[in-house]
């Protein structure tokens, strides 16, 4: 079925432009609408170097993962290479599900040369042989772009040995997160485990994995050929360059490829400019919660947002402008965390569905005692006592709109309501 449905690099028309003005695909490590390279290049180039020469070039990259954490990709790298148990594997997360975000679609539709070439590379450099393709279950045109492309480098025998296994997903949001991923491919029910152990150690099947974000894997076959130095270089505080997700209310909804730190400013003058005022926006998906509009001259990167007490996450950014009302762009996140949380920890499961009732019973005026008032003691027992990163975030969209927004979250009654 997934053959069948397969269509061409390219077929799908490009909306976003790519970078900077006037920036020369030189500049740029995606290079999203330039054509797919023949594979096996930078893997021979890889070859040639040797495994430890190539985790030094992924180290001097400052490669970070572009997932959502940004955790330093050399780290895995050298971790994986150094477990003592032979088998080992490479895993690409493609269960791309962040409300916001569809920037490992393109990498897939686009450059799925990249993606492969990452993973080969990857594979050689860690000693591992079997790599496995997570795709979410709706991605049925990058699934047939990327199969067709693994058959032609399992024919022509590119990659040596390593081979390739492409997996379906089957809508659960929570297995993006890699641990519930690794319990899925391996046929059990997707939910999160206990880390530590990480996956470098206890991963695939308990053996040594690498697992990586598309996009992190794909800046990899650029980063072998034009030396970490230059992908350093790329960025602003931080290396490389990024695919920014954009959508909400700009002129151009896309995919953007910039320097990892622009301005939200910056990002949305390539996306065609705001469309009406500039009242909140979410930096990295639901899981970031919301920044006001003063913010938007802040650098769009890990550290920076991790300091504003948000983050950049998998920098799906989403822009509102003044005709939002923050309760109801809260109340929608907070429906999607409840429906999404896996339901292994208490503070997740109950918190989720706590702090949505809440917001609905404030929006619906039913102020008599005080629905939001605990908001913050189950925030603080969800992001202590929950054992993902969903349990975690899902508070941020609730405390962080009542920290920017307090006119949005009237106290009494709204006009209208039931008890006005
Ligand atoms: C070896 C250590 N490995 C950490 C590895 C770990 C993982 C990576 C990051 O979160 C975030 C989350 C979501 N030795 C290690 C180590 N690692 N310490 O480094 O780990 P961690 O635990 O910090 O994060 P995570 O759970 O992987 C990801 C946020 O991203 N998120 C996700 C959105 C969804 C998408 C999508 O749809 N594409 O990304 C949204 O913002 O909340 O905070 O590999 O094993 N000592
Ligand atoms: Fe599941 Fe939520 Fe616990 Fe994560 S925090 S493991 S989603 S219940």
């Amino acid at each position: 079925k997934k053959l069948e449905s397969a269509a061409a690099p390219g077929d799908t028309e490009w909306k976003g432009t790519v970078g900077p003005e006037g920036a020369a695909d030189g500049d740029l490590v995606f290079a999203l609408s330039s054509p797919m390279q023949p594979l096996g290049q930078a893997f021979a180039r890889a070859a040639e170097m040797g495994a430890e020469a190539v985790i030094e070039t992924i180290k001097a990259s400052g490669l970070q993962g572009r997932g959502g954490a940004g955790f330093p990709a050399h780290i895995k790298w050298s971790a994986v290479a150094g477990q003592p148990e032979t088998q080992r594997y490479v895993v690409l997360n493609a269960d791309e599900g962040e409300p916001g975000t569809f920037k490992d679609r393109e990498c897939m539709l686009r450059r799925p040369d990249l993606v492969l070439e990452g993973m080969a590379i990857a594979a050689k450099a860690v000693g591992a042989t079997d790599c496995y393709l997570y795709l979410r279950g709706e991605f049925e045109i990058p699934w047939g772009i990327v199969q067709r492309l693994i058959d032609e480098a399992h024919e022509s025998g590119v990659y040596g040995d390593i081979r390739f296994h492409m997996h379906e997903g089957n809508g659960a949001y929570i297995c993006g997160e890699e641990t519930a991923l690794l319990e899925a491919l391996e046929g059990k029910r997707g939910m999160p485990r206990i880390k530590p152990p990480f996956p470098v150690s206890h991963g695939l099947w308990g053996k040594p994995t690498l697992i990586h974000n598309v996009e992190t894997i794909s800046c990899v076959p650029a980063i072998i050929e034009r030396g970490g130095e230059w992908f350093a270089g790329l960025g602003r505080g931080e290396a490389g360059t990024k695919l920014y997700c954009i959508s909400g209310h700009v002129a151009r909804p896309g995919t953007y490829e910039l320097p990892l730190g622009v301005t939200l400013d910056e990002l949305v003058e390539a996306a065609g400019g705001y469309v009406g005022e500039l009242k909140a926006f979410s930096p990295g998906g639901a899981s970031s919660g919301f920044l006001p509009a003063e913010m938007r001259d802040r650098p769009l990167d890990f550290k920076t947002l991790a300091g504003l007490g948000s983050m950049l996450g998998s920098a799906g950014v989403v822009v509102l402008n003044d005709t939002v009302d923050m309760r109801w762009a809260t109340a929608q996140q907070l429906r999607f965390f409840e429906a999404e949380s896996c339901g292994q920890c208490a503070p997740c499961r109950i918190g989720t569905r706590y702090l949505r009732e809440a917001v609905d019973r404030h929006v619906a005026g039913d102020t008599a005692d005080g629905p939001l008032d605990h908001a913050a003691d189950v925030a603080w027992q969800m992001n202590e006592g929950s054992i993902c990163g969903l349990g975690q975030a899902a508070p941020l969209p609730l405390t962080s709109a009542l920290k920017y927004f307090p006119g949005d979250f009237p106290a009494g009654p709204p006009a209208g309501s039931k008890n006005s």
